[in-house]
């Protein structure tokens, strides 16, 4: 191509402006940033009529989270901030059409930023990146189809393509896409959980025999005590917020635990309440332990030897249900509280009042998302939180349980209905029943091996169900030159991101309808597609605005486009792709026969809330591990710590979704027009001979040596000594490869080391 592709957003010139982090969420504010990140991309009227449709029973599922709505009602009242900034970016009246790409140079566009990226608007038509060319040009449908079709049955062996799937997909088209893969005979399946709950789901199947937290939204309102820990829901799921004010009214005592004092665990003012939104808001923390980073297995043991030592444990429930619990037991009472207090930087005293407090309740819900999931132990710190309420006989129990809340809005579908890399045996036994397609027994990779299959020229072909995987992942220069080694890249896409810039020797952009948009199929009619969120409940989604042109097809569409190009070159009869894309009853009638839990899909998906899927564990005390018992897994205590340097998370400001930068702000932290910051304590400023707004690079110590990243503003924050926090994906350069949560293969986001030095 000649001219250089930059894989990293482009560095800041101007310092943010910067104010003291706010100390209530939502309430007026939530809603002006709202109506003019609306106006801004929708027009006043649209903004008005589109966002009322949101989880609206008969419209669309909200594509900001995966928090659930309230069994009962769905309403405006359930719409958010942050849902109404995912609906309108989707929703934009800009296009990122033809005349965009003739425009700009691939290599243009990469020295714009992320923000600038995305607000170009929607992608309108097929779009190819040919060998030795600097500009993307249309290409039609089945062109494209026939390139990807051509470069697959080109490979050697099925291993060498992989199919990467985002979370925002819904049930029918990620169950295709694994079809699609499992049919061309691979499980290289990697998905963005694989960033994300991973360490969940495999610390939760071994302690209690399923992936999955135990609670529904009514468990909140009988909970004694609720703990969030390692997540900042204010931001990232607001309306867990409602659920924990209603949780207070309730009587339940709320628990923070986390390097920062994050604003929506402060107090909350609902944006629908109008005395609420005038008044001082509803507290929602009674208590915030602020903890180094990476130190909750430690303080969780605490709790345990609080619960252990005051007698409180329910005794009948581990007698019963559960195994291990000697062993435990004889490990907890060795602890000492003063090395916990060490470790987490919390006082003694603190910490033996809330472990009286914690051994008090009998109905106790742990909540948590990537401050626990993104660290080198992070499945022992799970299995430690696990053993904690195992205690107290919290599983299975009205008021209590396990619940890991979900990012992306149908990342735990995506897993349920078999896009995983590691199949089990029952699973592909039953695709091949009901499909006919036998998926190889081997196991695929998950995204961090994908990376380095792609390095060594073991994968060729990268396709991309939604996502921006190039800045999602770990270790950003080797996630680039990983992909720029493939034959060919193709992304499936709304937006345009920085993946459609660091492609293989082709770069395919295939744009799809938004969830938002209405489906309609010339043989079906009007289709809906289905998702299912954080508890488990599946239900219904129906696009209702006019899609961004003409030229769009849907998720499915696409898949059935790949697989009808790939089975006439396999010369082998398949499956009847098109009738089922043309037609999504038929995939569901194709899932149900495959996954247990799906009976009468097409008929219980038509009732307004959905169904739950069965959940064993929540459902009869049935927990399907080995030893058919709950486990209490006990492992040394461990925590990353590294002396002569700084410990940094890397999180989400308010203004952005993952890698979609919506604008420049972090309301609530008081951060505007700026991202390219490193939160820092005060005494750490001092020591370095640093002070507010100067500029520092942040060095990290990678496989093949040091890793400087450049120029970046120092912002004074509450924050332990050691510890900072940056925004991701700008410091993603910086995790290198290789570390990864033990055996989840997480990236660990959240605790990396890296030394800081003022900038020349
Ligand atoms: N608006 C918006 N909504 C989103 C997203 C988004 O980007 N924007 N992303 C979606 C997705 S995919 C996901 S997975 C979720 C993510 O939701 P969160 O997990 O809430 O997102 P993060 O910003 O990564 O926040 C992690 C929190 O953990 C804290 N933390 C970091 N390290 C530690 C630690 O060692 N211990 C403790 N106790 N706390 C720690 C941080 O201070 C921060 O408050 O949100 C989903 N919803
Ligand atoms: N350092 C660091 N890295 C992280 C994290 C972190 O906390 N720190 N978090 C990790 C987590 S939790 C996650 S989930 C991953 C996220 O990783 P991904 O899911 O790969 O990334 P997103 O930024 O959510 O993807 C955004 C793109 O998806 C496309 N898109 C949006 N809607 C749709 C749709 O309906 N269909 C299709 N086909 N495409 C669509 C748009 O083109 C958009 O540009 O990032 C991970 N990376
Ligand atoms: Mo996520």
């Amino acid at each position: 191509m000649g001219e250089e592709i930059n894989p990293l957003t482009p560095l800041e010139d101007q310092p943010p402006n910067l104010s003291s982090p706010k100390n209530s969420a939502a309430g007026i504010p939530a809603v002006i940033s709202t109506m003019k990140y609306g106006f801004k991309n929708m027009g006043v009227i649209n903004s008005i009529t589109k966002l009322s449709k949101v989880n609206d029973f008969h419209g669309f599922d909200c594509p900001g989270c995966a928090w659930p709505d309230p069994d009962s009602h769905r309403s405006f009242a359930e719409f958010c901030e942050n849902g109404a900034k995912a609906v309108s970016d989707e929703a934009t009246k800009n296009r990122a059409d033809r005349n965009f790409w003739s425009k700009w140079s691939v290599s243009e566009l990469s020295e714009k930023s992320d923000h600038w990226l995305n607000s170009q608007g929607r992608l309108t038509e097929p779009m190819i990146l040919n060998p030795d060319s600097n500009y993307y040009e249309p290409i039609s449908w089945n062109d494209a189809f026939d390139i990807i079709a051509d470069n697959l049955v080109s490979l050697d062996n099925p291993d060498e393509a992989i199919f990467y799937t985002s979370g925002r997909t819904s049930n029918e088209a990620a169950f295709l896409w694994q079809l699609l893969a499992r049919r061309y005979g691979t499980n290289n399946l990697p998905d963005c959980s694989n960033m994300c709950h991973e360490s969940s789901g495999v610390a939760l199947n071994e302690s209690i025999g399923i992936g999955k937290g135990t609670v529904t939204l009514e468990d909140f309102n009988s909970a004694e005590l609720i703990i969030v820990v390692g997540q900042n829901p204010g931001t990232n799921h607001p309306r867990m917020l409602t659920a924990l004010r209603d949780a207070k009214k309730k009587g339940a005592s709320i628990i923070s635990i986390n390097p920062l004092t994050e604003t929506g665990m402060k107090k909350f003012k609902h944006p629908q309440n109008p005395i609420e939104m005038l008044g001082f808001g509803s507290t929602i923390a009674d208590k915030h332990l602020k903890v180094k980073i990476n130190s909750d297995q430690a303080l969780f043991r605490a709790f345990s030897k609080s619960v252990i030592e005051s007698d409180n444990i329910d005794k009948n429930f581990i007698d019963k249900y559960t195994n291990g619990y000697d062993d435990y037991r004889k490990v907890v009472i060795k602890s000492d509280f003063n090395d916990i207090s060490d470790i987490t930087g919390v006082s003694l005293q603190e910490i033996l009042d809330v472990g009286k407090k914690v051994s008090k309740s009998k109905s106790t819900i742990v909540c948590w998302a990537m401050g626990i999931t993104q660290h080198k132990n992070s499945v022992s710190t799970i299995q430690e939180i696990v053993n904690f309420l195992l205690l107290g006989g919290n599983i299975g129990k009205k008021g209590a349980g396990v619940c890991p809340v979900r990012g992306h809005s149908n990342v735990q579908g995506d897993r349920t209905v078999g896009i995983n890399h590691q199949p089990s045996s029952i699973f592909i036994d039953s695709l091949e029943k009901s499909t006919g397609i036998r998926s190889p027994e081997k196991h695929g990779f998950d995204s961090v091996e994908a990376v380095k299959a792609m390095e060594n020229g073991h994968g060729k072909v990268f396709l991309a169900m939604g996502g921006n995987f190039l800045s999602a992942m770990s270790d950003t220069n080797r996630t680039s030159s990983a992909l720029k080694n493939c034959n060919l890249t193709v992304h499936i896409s709304t937006k345009p991101n920085r993946s459609h810039l660091v492609t293989g020797k082709i770069g395919l952009i295939l744009p799809c309808l938004g969830r938002t948009e209405e489906d309609i199929s010339k043989i079906a009619g009007k289709q809906f597609v289905s998702v299912e969120n954080s508890m488990g409940i599946v239900h219904s989604s129906t696009g209702t605005f006019k899609p961004a042109s003409d030229k769009l097809i849907s998720e499915p569409a696409i898949v059935s486009g790949i697989a009808g190009a790939l089975e006439s070159r396999l010369e082998r009869s398949g499956l009847p792709w098109k009738n089922l894309s043309d037609n999504y009853n038929l995939i569901r009638e194709l899932i149900e026969n495959t996954i247990p839990g799906f009976e009468d899909y097409n008929v219980r998906i038509k009732s307004k809330s959905g169904f739950y899927l069965p959940n064993p564990p929540r459902d009869s005390r049935t927990f399907k591990t080995k030893n058919g018992l709950a486990n209490f897994i006990t492992s040394d205590i461990t925590y990353a710590r590294s002396l002569d340097k700084f410990m940094m998370m890397t999180i989400r400001s308010h203004d952005q979704y993952n890698t979609t930068i919506y604008g420049l702000d972090d309301r609530y932290r008081g951060i505007k027009n700026g991202r390219r910051v490193v939160l820092m304590n005060n005494n750490d400023i001092i020591n370095l001979g640093l002070s507010k707004g100067s500029m520092v690079d942040l060095c990290s110590e990678m496989n093949s040596g040091e890793v400087v990243s450049p120029k970046w503003f120092v912002v004074p924050y509450e924050i332990p000594e050691g510890n900072v926090a940056t925004y991701f994906p700008e410091s993603n350069i910086l995790i290198p490869l290789d570390s990864v949560a033990d055996r989840s293969n997480t990236p660990t986001s959240k605790s990396v080391p890296i030394s800081i030095t003022k900038s020349n």
